[in-house]
C-alpha cells in the first residue's frame, strides 16, 4: 500500500474532478447547504497560511455535513479589483489586469492543491466584464431608487493613496491601506444611503448567529442615540439653528451654545470685532481629525462669536461659542451646553468662566451626569430625568421649538474612488440633461485597459479621451462619463448573489434560484470586515429585496471568524518581519491533509496562534501511526488469516473507543471546535492499535471499526482517507458514505448487576452502568417492567439506595 504523500493528494485530487463528485445537485434544495468563505484578493503573496486557516477547516466541516446527508454548495472566487494591484503596477510597470489575472491562476491552483469541495463551475472574478456589469446594475438600481446620490462633502483623503476613503477606511485617524494621516477635502463624491436602513440593520442583528463582539462593533457603529432636537433663536436675527441633545431634562441648565467651526452659520452670527479670531480658530480645527476632536483627554477649546441665542424654555439669552469638540458631522452640527452635568461642558465652561448651574439633583460635587430630579427647573421641579425629558419636549413641541429625535452615528457610504482599477461608475454627465445614468443595454462600461494609471489626485479615466467623451443617452448630444471608480467594498457586497447564478447573462442573478439558495447558511472570514463588509452586505441584501429582488432579509445567518495564524516568534505574519510561512513548502514535504490537520488540531478555531514546526511534525506522525495501523489491519482482514467468532471484552473495549469518537467527532467539529475533534480521533486510534495487539481479532467487527474510523478522520484527511478507504476494498467514494452515528449503549463502560427489593424480598435483577447516580438507579429500579407490575396499587413510601448492591423500595 503507497504510503500518505503528496502524490496521494494528486490522485485524488484528480479522481474527483473527473467523477465531478463535488458537484452541487441543483435538483436537491431541501438539503442545501451553503457554505461560505470570505473570497480572497489575488494578491502577488498568493495563498498564505491565514487563507488555509479560513478555507481547509471550513471544507472539513462541510465535508462532514455533506457525510451527514447535505447538499453542499461551497463556491470560491476572487475579489479582484482594487488598491494593492494598482500600486503594485504604479511601483513595477504590469499593468494590475496582468497581475491580477497571473496571480488568479497560481492561486487557483494552489486552492485545487488544498482538495476542498469548491464548485469551480461557480467561480467570480469581480474585476471581469461579466461580473462588474451586475455590479454596474446593482448601483444603477440604488440610484433608480435615490438610493445613490452625489454631493459635495468634506471627504477622507489619503494624501499618500491620492484617493478618498470610506468612514470605515479610516482607522484612528489614518489610511487602513498604508497609514498614512487622513486629511479632510471638499469634493463632489458618490454615497450609498446605507443610512435609510439604519433601524433595520441595529434591529435585526439580535436574530444572527454572529459572534456577539462583531454584532456589539455593528450596534455601536449605527450608533442609534435617542434624543431631541431644540431650537435655538438667534437674538436680533432671524436666524436660528437647532441642537441634538440626549439630556433635555437638562434644558434649564444650559449656560452657553457651541457650534462647530465648520457649521454654516458661524459666518452670518460672528460680529466683525471677534471675526478674526473665530477665522484663525477656524484654520486650526481643519487640521484636526475628526477623532482626535472627539479625544476624551484633549483640552477642550473654543471663541466666542459675539451672537447671542435664546434657550427656548426659559426665554434665557446665553452666548453663542464655536469649538472643535462638536463635530460638523453628528447630530446638527451644534450643541447646547449643560456644564454642570456633563463633562465636556464643564472643562470647557471652567477654563473660559462661564456660568455653571444645577438642574439635577444628586452628588456631592459637578459635573453630576447621573439621571436625577429636576431642579431649578420651573413646573418641572421633582420629575425624574426620564419624566422631565418627555414633558420638556412636549411643551417645546407645542411651540414648535423641538422635536423628539433618533440619531444615528452611520454615515452614508461614500463609494467613488479617483483610481483606475475598480468598476466604472455607470453614469453619464450630459451638460444639458445633467446626470444620466447608462441604459442597462449598453452595460458593462468596460474598463479600458490602455489608462495613465499613476495617481496625482484625479481620476484617471479623466485622461483617457476615448473612454470619457461619449454621447448623452437622452439627448444624443456630447457628454462625458463619470471618472470614477467604484469601491471594491460595492464589488463585495453582492458575490454570494452571483454564485449560485454565475453565468446568467440576462440578470445579476435569477431571483427564484437565489431565493431558494440563500441565505447563506455558514459564513467564515476574518473578523476585520466587522464594520465594512459585513455591513455593506446586509445593506444591499436589504435594498435589492425592497426592490423585489430577493424575499430574504439577511445574507448570512451564521457567522465566524476564524482566529490569527502568527509567525513562529508570536507576531503577525509579514515579509519585512521574514517569519511567513508558506504552505506550499509544507504541503510538497507532508502532503495537504498534514498541513489541514496541522492548523485544525494545533489551534483553536476562532483564536489561531503561532505557527510550530515541531505541532506539524507531530501531526505527520500521528498520519503515519494511523496509516501503519489501519494498513496492518487491512492486511489481517484480507488475508482473513485470524479471526475469532465472538465478541469478548477486547471487542466491548474498542467499540466503547469508537462511539466515544462518533459522539465527540460530531459535536465538536459541528461546532467548528476542531482540536478536540481530532484529539477524540487520536484516543481512538490508539485503542485500534491496542486491539491490533491482540493473538486474535475479530476480522467482521474490526472491519466495521475501521470502516467508521476512515469516514471520522475523512474530513479532516480527506485524501489520505480516500486511499485507506479504496485499500480496504470499499467502493468508491468516502465521501458518498453516511457518516456514523454513536451507539449510547456502547458507551455504557462497565455494567453492573443491582438486585430489586420490595420490602425487603428480592423481585428482579437489572444491569446498570456502574457510574449511574443514586436518582438514575432509582429511577431505573421503579421503571423496571417486573417491578412496576408488582408495585400495582401500592404506593410507594421510600426507595433506599445502596449503591452498586441493591435497591429496596418500601411500599404499602
Ligand atoms: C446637552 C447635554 C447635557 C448633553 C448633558 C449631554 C449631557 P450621543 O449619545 O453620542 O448621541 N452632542 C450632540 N451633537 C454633538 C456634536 N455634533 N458634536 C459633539 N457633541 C454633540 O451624544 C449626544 C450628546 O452629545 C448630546 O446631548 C450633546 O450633548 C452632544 F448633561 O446635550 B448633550
Ligand atoms: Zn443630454
Amino acid at each position: 500500500m503507497a504510503k500518505y504523500s503528496k502524490e496521494i493528494d494528486r490522485k485524488w485530487q484528480k479522481k474527483w474532478e473527473e467523477t465531478n463528485l463535488y458537484k452541487f445537485d441543483e435538483n436537491n434544495l431541501a438539503k442545501k447547504l451553503y457554505v461560505l468563505e470570505m473570497f480572497s484578493y489575488p494578491s502577488g503573496s498568493q495563498l498564505h497560511a491565514g487563507h488555509w486557516f479560513n478555507y481547509g477547516p471550513v471544507d472539513s466541516w462541510a465535508r462532514m455535513k455533506r457525510m451527514q446527508g447535505y447538499n453542499i454548495f461551497q463556491p470560491m472566487g476572487f475579489d479582484a479589483f482594487g488598491l494593492p494591484a494598482e500600486n503594485y503596477a504604479i511601483k513595477t510597470g504590469i499593468h494590475p489586469k496582468d497581475s491580477t489575472e497571473k496571480n488568479i491562476v497560481t492561486m487557483e491552483q494552489q486552492l485545487k492543491q488544498m482538495g476542498a469541495m469548491f464548485n469551480w463551475d461557480n467561480e467570480v472574478v469581480t474585476c471581469r466584464p461579466d461580473y462588474y456589469k451586475w455590479t454596474q446594475w446593482v448601483f444603477l438600481k440604488l440610484y433608480e431608487k435615490g438610493l445613490a446620490y452625489r454631493k459635495k462633502a468634506p471627504v477622507n483623503w489619503c494624501p499618500s493613496c491620492n484617493t478618498v476613503l470610506a468612514n470605515e477606511q479610516v482607522v484612528d485617524g489614518t489610511c487602513e491601506r498604508c497609514g498614512t494621516e487622513v486629511t479632510k477635502k471638499n469634493l463632489t463624491q458618490w454615497f450609498l444611503k446605507i443610512t435609510d436602513y439604519a433601524d433595520e440593520l441595529l434591529e435585526k442583528l439580535d436574530e444572527l448567529d454572529w459572534p456577539e463582539k462583531t454584532k456589539a462593533m455593528q450596534k455601536h457603529w449605527i450608533g442609534k442615540s435617542t434624543g431631541a432636537e431644540v431650537t435655538f433663536k438667534i437674538v436680533d436675527s432671524d436666524l436660528s439653528f437647532d441642537v441634538f441633545t440626549t439630556r433635555a431634562d437638562t434644558l434649564f441648565g444650559v449656560t452657553y451654545v457651541v457650534l462647530a467651526p465648520e457649521n454654516d452659520l458661524v459666518d452670518k452670527i460672528t460680529k466683525p470685532e471677534y471675526k478674526k479670531l473665530v477665522e484663525e480658530y477656524k484654520d486650526k480645527a481643519k487640521k484636526q481629525s475628526d477623532i482626535e476632536r472627539q479625544s476624551i483627554t484633549r483640552e477642550k477649546t473654543g471663541v466666542f462669536t459675539g451672537s447671542y441665542a435664546i434657550n427656548p424654555i426659559n426665554g434665557r439669552k446665553v452666548p453663542i461659542w464655536i469649538g472643535d469638540y462638536v463635530l460638523n458631522t453628528y447630530g446638527t452640527g451644534a450643541v447646547m451646553a449643560v456644564p454642570a452635568h456633563d463633562e465636556r461642558d464643564f472643562a470647557f465652561a471652567t477654563k473660559y468662566n462661564l456660568p455653571i448651574e444645577r438642574v439635577i439633583e444628586g452628588g456631592s460635587e459637578l459635573p453630576f451626569v447621573e439621571y436625577g430630579k429636576l431642579v431649578n427647573s420651573a413646573e418641572f421641579n421633582g420629575l425624574s430625568s426620564e419624566e422631565g425629558k418627555k414633558a420638556i419636549v412636549e411643551k417645546l413641541e407645542k411651540n414648535n421649538l423641538g422635536k423628539f429625535k433618533v440619531n444615528y452615528r452611520l454615515r452614508d457610504w461614500l463609494v467613488s474612488r479617483q483610481r483606475y482599477w475598480g468598476a466604472p461608475i455607470p453614469i453619464i454627465h450630459c451638460d444639458k440633461c445633467g446626470t444620466v445614468p447608462v441604459p442597462e443595454e449598453q452595460l458593462p462600461v468596460e474598463l479600458p485597459y490602455n489608462v495613465e494609471f499613476a495617481p496625482d489626485g484625479k481620476s484617471p479615466l479623466a485622461k483617457c479621451e476615448d473612454f470619457i467623451n461619449t454621447t448623452c443617452p437622452i439627448c444624443g448630444g456630447p457628454a462625458h462619463r463619470d471618472a470614477d471608480t467604484l469601491d471594491t467594498f460595492v464589488c463585495s457586497s453582492w458575490y454570494y448573489l452571483r454564485y449560485p447564478d454565475n453565468k446568467n447573462s440576462e440578470k445579476a442573478f435569477d431571483t427564484q434560484i437565489i431565493n431558494k439558495m440563500l441565505p447563506v447558511d455558514k459564513y467564515v472570514g476574518g473578523p476585520e470586515h466587522a464594520c465594512m463588509h459585513l455591513l455593506y452586505a446586509r445593506f444591499i441584501t436589504k435594498a435589492l429585496r425592497d426592490m423585489g429582488y430577493l424575499n430574504f432579509d439577511e445574507p448570512f445567518l451564521s457567522l465566524t471568524h476564524q482566529g490569527l495564524i502568527l509567525g513562529p516568534d508570536g507576531l503577525k505574519m509579514s515579509k519585512s518581519k521574514g517569519n511567513t510561512i508558506s504552505p506550499d513548502e509544507y504541503i510538497s514535504k507532508y502532503g495537504s491533509d498534514v498541513f489541514r490537520m496541522y492548523l485544525m488540531f494545533g489551534f483553536a478555531y476562532t483564536e489561531g496562534g503561532a505557527w510550530s514546526d515541531d505541532g506539524i511534525k507531530s501531526i505527520a506522525r500521528f498520519i503515519e501511526r494511523v496509516e501503519r495501523t489501519i494498513d496492518s489491519i487491512t492486511d489481517k482482514i484480507k488475508n482473513n488469516s485470524q479471526t475469532k467468532s465472538t465478541i469478548e471484552n477486547a471487542e466491548k473495549e474498542l467499540n466503547y473507543w469508537r462511539h466515544f469518537a462518533i459522539k465527540g467527532v460530531t459535536e465538536d467539529a459541528d461546532k467548528l471546535q476542531f482540536n478536540t475533534a481530532i484529539a477524540r480521533l487520536m484516543e481512538f486510534i490508539n485503542a485500534l492499535s491496542k486491539y491490533n495487539n491482540e493473538k486474535t481479532i475479530n476480522n467482521e467487527f474490526v472491519e466495521s471499526v475501521i470502516e467508521d474510523f476512515i469516514k471520522l478522520i475523512a474530513p479532516f484527511a480527506p485524501h489520505f482517507a480516500e486511499e485507506k478507504w479504496e485499500n480496504l476494498g470499499k467502493e468508491y467514494s468516502v465521501f458518498n458514505q453516511s457518516w456514523p452515528e454513536f451507539d449510547a449503549k456502547a458507551l455504557i463502560k462497565d455494567e453492573i448487576e443491582i438486585a430489586i427489593q420490595i420490602n425487603g424480598k428480592i423481585r428482579a435483577r437489572i444491569n446498570i452502568a456502574s457510574n449511574s447516580s443514586e436518582d438514575a438507579i432509582k429511577d431505573a429500579a421503579i421503571n423496571n417492567p417486573d417491578i412496576k407490575k408488582q408495585l400495582e396499587g401500592k404506593n410507594i413510601i421510600k426507595v433506599i439506595v445502596i449503591k452498586g448492591r441493591l435497591v429496596n423500595i418500601v411500599a404499602k
